[in-house]
Formats: C-alpha cells, sequence, structure tokens
C-alpha cells in the first residue's frame, strides 16, 4: 500500500504540501481542481499544473479524489448525455497526464452528511457527529445552511453552494429515482465511461454511501456488501472498482468490514482508513472518533490485516479527523489528527507485515 493524505489544493485547503511532506510514511496525495463544480470539463493546463505542484513538493499525486457526477447523470435526464461527453474528455485528459485513478460517489442531492460539524468530546477536541433524531427534525434547507455556517469559512465537500442554491429543483429532479433507478443510471454510465478507462487504466473508485441509509427520502445505494457486489457483477471489468470507505460503511454496525474487504478482492482501488464511535447500538448517534480503535467502535487491526491479507496495494489515506490542538480547519481535514492516523495506520501496517515474514 501507499499511504496518502488528501489535499484540496492551494488556496482552499488550510494545510499544505511541505507540511504533507513531513508526516512520516506519506509518500502521496490525492487530490483534485477543488474549484469545479460537477459537469465542468478540466483543462489539460490546469491538470498538468497541479501535478507539477504536487511533484515539485516531493510527493505523488496518487489519485483525484474526486471527479464529482453531475445530477444529470444520476438522475438520467436527457441532458445526461453531454455531461457523460464531457466527463470522459475529462479522463482523457487525466490519462493523458498519467492519472490512474479516480474516485466519484453517486449519493443523490448531497454528499456525506452530519449534523453537527464540531461536536465537543470529553478531551477538548471536536469532531464530525450525526445523530438521526437532529437529522429529523429539520428540513433539507435548513441542514444545508447550518453546515456551511458551521463550516469556519471553509466550502466543505459535496456542499459546494452554487449547486445546493437551487435545492428544491435538484429535489424535484430526483422525484422519481429510486434505488433502481439509481443503480442502472450508474451501470448506464460506467458502461459509457470504460471504453476511456481502459484506454489509460483509469481505475474508478466509486465512494460509499455516508450514512450508508436514505437520508431525507434520497435513496442511496453503495452501502453494504451486496450491493456493492451487485455493481461490481453489473460492469464486470476490474476498472470498475471501489474506495473502501471504513467510516462510511462503517456508520451501520451491520456491515462486517473485514468481510466487505475480502469479498472486494481485486476491486479496491482506494481506502478511506478511519475509526467512528457508535454511541448507541443502532447508530442513530455516532461520532467520528480519532482513528485509533481504542477510541471508537471499530476494530482498526482488523480493517488493516483484512487490507494486507487480500494483497491491496493501493493508495490508504486516513480520513476525517477532528479538530485538535486548537487547529483552525476545513472540518474533517485538519493536518494534526490526520497525521497522527496516518502514522498509527502505518504502525499497524508495519506489525501486520513483519509478523508474516
Ligand atoms: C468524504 C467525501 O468520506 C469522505 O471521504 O469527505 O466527501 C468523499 O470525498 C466523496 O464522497 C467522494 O466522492
Ligand atoms: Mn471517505
Amino acid at each position: 500500500m501507499q499511504m496518502t493524505m488528501r489535499w484540496f489544493g492551494k488556496g482552499f485547503d488550510s494545510v499544505t504540501l511541505e507540511q504533507i511532506r513531513q508526516v512520516p510514511g506519506v509518500t502521496g496525495v490525492i487530490t483534485t481542481l477543488y474549484g469545479k463544480l460537477p459537469g465542468e470539463v478540466w483543462e489539460t493546463a490546469e491538470i498538468t499544473a497541479l501535478k507539477a505542484e504536487v511533484e515539485a513538493a516531493g510527493l505523488h499525486l496518487a489519485g483525484i479524489e474526486s471527479v464529482n457526477i453531475h445530477d444529470a447523470i444520476k438522475t438520467g435526464a436527457p441532458e445526461r448525455e453531454t455531461y457523460i461527453a464531457n466527463y470522459i474528455t475529462t479522463l482523457e485528459r487525466l490519462g493523458q497526464a498519467g492519472v490512474r485513478l479516480v474516485c466519484y460517489n453517486f449519493m443523490p442531492v448531497f454528499d456525506w452528511t452530519r449534523t453537527e460539524l464540531a461536536r465537543k468530546r470529553e478531551d477538548g477536541s471536536t469532531t464530525m457527529a450525526y445523530n438521526q433524531k437532529a437529522l429529523d427534525a429539520i428540513d433539507p434547507d435548513a441542514m444545508t445552511k447550518t453546515m456551511n455556517a458551521q463550516s469556519k469559512g471553509y466550502v466543505m465537500v459535496g456542499w459546494e453552494p452554487e449547486r445546493l442554491a437551487h435545492l428544491a429543483e435538484l429535489f424535484a429532479m430526483y422525484k422519481d429515482v429510486d434505488g433502481e433507478k439509481l443503480f442502472a443510471n450508474l451501470t448506464y454510465f460506467l458502461k459509457k465511461i470504460m471504453p476511456v478507462c481502459e484506454k489509460y487504466g483509469i481505475h474508478m473508485a466509486i465512494h460509499p454511501d455516508d450514512p450508508a441509509w436514505p437520508v431525507f427520502g434520497l435513496t442511496r445505494i453503495i452501502n453494504n456488501k451486496e450491493n456493492i457486489l451487485r455493481l461490481m457483477r453489473a460492469v464486470d471489468n476490474p476498472l470498475n472498482g471501489v474506495t473502501l470507505c471504513t467510516g462510511s460503511l462503517g456508520t451501520n454496525p451491520r456491515n462486517d468490514l473485514p468481510g466487505i474487504i475480502a469479498a472486494l478482492k481485486g476491486r479496491i482501488h482506494l481506502a478511506h482508513v478511519r475509526n467512528l464511535r457508535y454511541n448507541s447500538s443502532d447508530a442513530v448517534d455516532f461520532e467520528e472518533a480519532a482513528h485509533l480503535s481504542g477510541d471508537g467502535s471499530l476494530d482498526m487491526y482488523a480493517i488493516m490485516k483484512a487490507l494486507y491479507d487480500i494483497g491491496f496495494d493501493g493508495p490508504i489515506r486516513p480520513d476525517h479527523g477532528r479538530a485538535v490542538w486548537g487547529e483552525v480547519c476545513m472540518p474533517g481535514y485538519g493536518l494534526y489528527d490526520r497525521a497522527m492516523g496516518a502514522c498509527y495506520l502505518n504502525g499497524l501496517w508495519e506489525a501486520i507485515d513483519k509478523g508474516h515474514r
């Protein structure tokens, strides 16, 4: 595996490439052109500049997270053909620049959803948290406003104000989109892009839904072993793979993470490894814990061992971190806690590896 960290780009991220370079064992970044809206074509010059910037800092551009999918593709609207063509152009340009990994998600309207961005923990750190009762008590509009109000001025992943300004229209677009339709639209899209992926060896890695159940009545389909395997079979090409995000799949305590990893051998192209703490057995309330197993509900050793056992050799990144030591950063994406996470995951991997010799 290759240990990486996510970086949002200069002007968007509070963390610098120079800081990431100094985290022991981190050799690459997972990055994106953060200002791009879903559906926009990426320019070759912007892609090559991004790559050059990362490499000048002594790091490797390990993959793009994300090239986001336009809602017309997700809903199967007639304009999807234009947006699929745009997506193919972007993939073509990424492929020409040597990019071989692209993460994306297929969640309707909202990306990940939390009801709190800075819940205070007993050690004084703050973290993102979810409470189903709190979610049920508000409407999507209020949710968008509170998310953006708590984001300390940072534009958060998947919560672009430009797009969410049209919330009512977005919800109307998804009115008749049930799980089956969404699945059909996803496979339609994947089949169309597979030729360009084949041409350049681009590994597509779908990010699971977070949380792993419908929110605000919008369906969610990438949320358990069965559904993910169904997608792997529907487009049975090794380039159609997944981002194994433990914090997203792990929101559902019934998801057996090591079992899911074993079942996806050969199809995991990127791993997001982070811990969660369930504050109730049915995950009605959970918070994002430190990466350490002992701080949360997930067994991080078992997760890393399962990745090791399938011979995973792609990029891993710590995922959301807490805000610690007074750091001012985008919620979930400060330097300190994620750097601790990277060191811990590297330590687990070293121990597992040495135990095998
Ligand atoms: C999130 C997502 O859990 C995560 O990694 O921060 O926003 C994720 O980057 C996207 O869903 C991937 O498209
Ligand atoms: Mn993730």
